[in-house]
């Protein structure tokens, strides 16, 4: 199995290089942003409740994304691998994510880490949320998110350097060039 991260600060492209990554490797896509952004939109208690932290910008509590995420990879074993976007966003987070996978003698195999300016960060978030409509995506959110991916989810990446699979990319360019240098990462583990 190939168990890939796709990590970085909020708008650096993850959620738009996990698709890239899903039709050429054939991997399962798990989104934490987008199963939670499911649950608001379908009204259930948890997506009641995710949504008092992710319209203020905050992180969703630990133990409620980690069981989240748990239930679904448990369900969907027999797939190639997985490409994890948006999760882990926290130390414990990551910790968990190895406890998961070792169950099945497995652990994550690279991180990809997309490296991108602030201002850059915030001027793709405020574009999306022009035509997104997403309650996070305005300007004190944007700030807000980026507060805490500073202060809680940056560790993650000495984290992983000290597992030496942190592989850290220049997410500025186009898309296609951006997933170029993705594409050498992976062919090389897989090779
Ligand atoms: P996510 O859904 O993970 O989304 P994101 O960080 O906002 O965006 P992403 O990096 O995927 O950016 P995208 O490709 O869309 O999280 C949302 C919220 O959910 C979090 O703030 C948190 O509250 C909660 N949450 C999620 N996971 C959690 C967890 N594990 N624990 C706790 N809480 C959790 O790109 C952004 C924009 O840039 C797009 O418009 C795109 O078109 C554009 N773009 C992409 N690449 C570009 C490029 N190369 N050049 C120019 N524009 C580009």
């Amino acid at each position: 199995m190939l168990n890939i991260v796709i990590f970085g600060a909020p708008g650096s492209g993850k959620g738009t290089q996990s698709e890239k990554l899903v039709a050429k490797y054939g991997l399962q896509h798990v989104s934490t942003g987008e199963i939670l952004r499911d649950e608001i939109e379908a009204n259930t208690e948890l997506g009641k409740l995710a949504d008092s932290y992710m319209s203020k910008g905050e992180l969703v509590p630990d133990c409620i994304v980690i069981d989240m995420l748990d239930c679904r990879t448990e369900k969907k074993r027999h797939v190639k691998g997985f490409i994890f976007d948006g999760f882990p966003r926290t130390v414990p987070q990551g910790e968990a994510l190895s406890k998961m996978l070792s169950k099945h003698e497995e652990d994550v195999n690279a991180v990809i880490s997309l490296e991108v300016a602030d201002e850059e960060l915030i001027d793709r978030l405020l574009k999306r949320g022009q035509i997104s409509g997403r309650s996070d995506d305005n300007r004190e959110t944007i700030e807000a998110r980026l507060k805490v991916y500073y202060r809680q989810t940056s560790p993650l990446k000495e984290f992983y350097k000290e597992r030496g699979i942190l592989k850290e990319i220049d997410g500025i360019g186009t898309v296609d060039e951006i997933f170029r240098t993705i594409e050498n990462e992976i062919d090389q583990l897989i090779k």
